[in-house]
């Protein structure tokens, strides 16, 4: 039964949802159809949560002198708190500030909201008088047991794992190891507690596990946030070595090597129309034989050279084009 206030929520998620697709269509601005498909879905939820019986808007017309309206005991036992409101309150928060961070976060938070309106309905259900005995046999050997441990053990391994390596990636290397230890140490100590009171409520379980799963994700957004540390390459990067020719000249007459390493040699031609290039001989005489011949080409350019440093020693590089620009490449061991 659809009340003023849900069918007045309803009609602004269709019209925030046009709005957004029209935006789209006309503009393509990410942000705008963003904040308009939120409004849609906040209209969208208040709209269903405002719905039903026993949501009334508008008091019933009485007359002055009417009796006072008998009130009808419940027979039932009162239904016992749930905390799957509180879950999908989480997943809508997560769903926001994917908003902010990114596709990743907005497609955790639409997983969360899922499997809370799931567990939401679930609840319900569970609360109706259609929920019999042979009914919950029923969902239970058909739904919850071949699909609903598997798809929860992942998603909760996914979420584990996702979140923590946001936090670990983001705080310095020696605390690293500290922070997953006493992780492990507190999924280990939760999981023994619950486990060692067989007469824990339902409620207080999902309470518990949405606190987790919550504080898991907010450090989890705030690694992601914060950024990677800055992680240190295991060996000193490799600068090139610039060299250039200018009026018939190399810019320098030594260049320094590490044997037996690939050096990357860039070779700027200054000399416009000129051919130049690099070459590396093991002698400076004739019959030295040469390491390295590097291409030719006219300047101005540029070109990379990239070959394997002799074993140590001192070498001669030269342009083959002008005998006379030439120095000496030392190799070092
Ligand atoms: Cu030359």
């Amino acid at each position: 039964m659809l009340n003023l206030v849900s069918r007045a929520l309803l009609a602004l998620t269709a019209v925030s949802a046009a709005l957004a697709g029209a935006y789209f269509i006309a503009d393509g601005d990410r942000t705008g159809v963003v904040l308009l498909a939120f409004l849609a879905l906040a209209a969208f939820v208040g709209g269903l949560s405002t719905a039903g019986n026993a949501v009334h808007d508008l008091a019933p017309t009485v007359a002055a002198d009417a009796p006072p309206p008998g009130r009808t005991a419940m027979s039932s036992a009162v239904p016992t708190g749930s905390g799957w409101p509180l879950a999908a309150a989480v997943s809508l928060t997560v769903l926001a500030v994917g908003a902010v961070i990114g596709v990743p976060v907005v497609l955790a938070g639409l997983l969360l909201l899922l499997v809370a309106t799931a567990g939401w309905f679930a609840r319900a259900w569970s609360e109706h008088p259609s929920w019999t005995p042979p009914v919950r046999q029923r969902v239970s050997s058909r739904l919850l047991a071949p699909i609903g441990l598997p798809v929860g053990g992942f998603l909760l391994a996914a979420l584990i794992a996702v979140s923590m390596s946001r936090v670990l990636l983001a705080i310095p290397a020696d605390a690293a190891w500290v922070v997953a230890g006493l992780a492990a140490a507190a999924i280990f100590a939760a999981c023994y507690w619950v486990a060692s009171r067989p007469r824990l409520g339902s409620s207080v379980i999902v309470a518990l596990s949405v606190l987790a799963a919550t504080s898991m994700v907010g450090a989890g957004i705030a690694g992601a946030v914060g950024g990677e540390r800055r992680f240190e390459p295991h060996e000193e990067e490799e600068h090139p070595l610039v060299i250039s020719a200018k009026e018939i000249k190399f810019n320098t007459d030594t260049i320094t090597v590490k044997a037996g390493k690939d050096v990357h040699l860039e070779f700027v031609n200054e000399d416009e129309e000129t051919f130049h290039n690099v070459a590396v001989y093991d002698g400076s005489g004739p019959d030295s034989k040469p390491v390295f011949n590097g291409e030719g080409f006219a300047g101005d350019d540029e070109r990379s050279y990239e070959f394997k440093a002799p074993p140590p020693g001192s070498y001669s590089f030269v342009c083959d084009f002008h005998p006379n620009m030439k120095g000496t490449l030392v190799s070092e061991g």
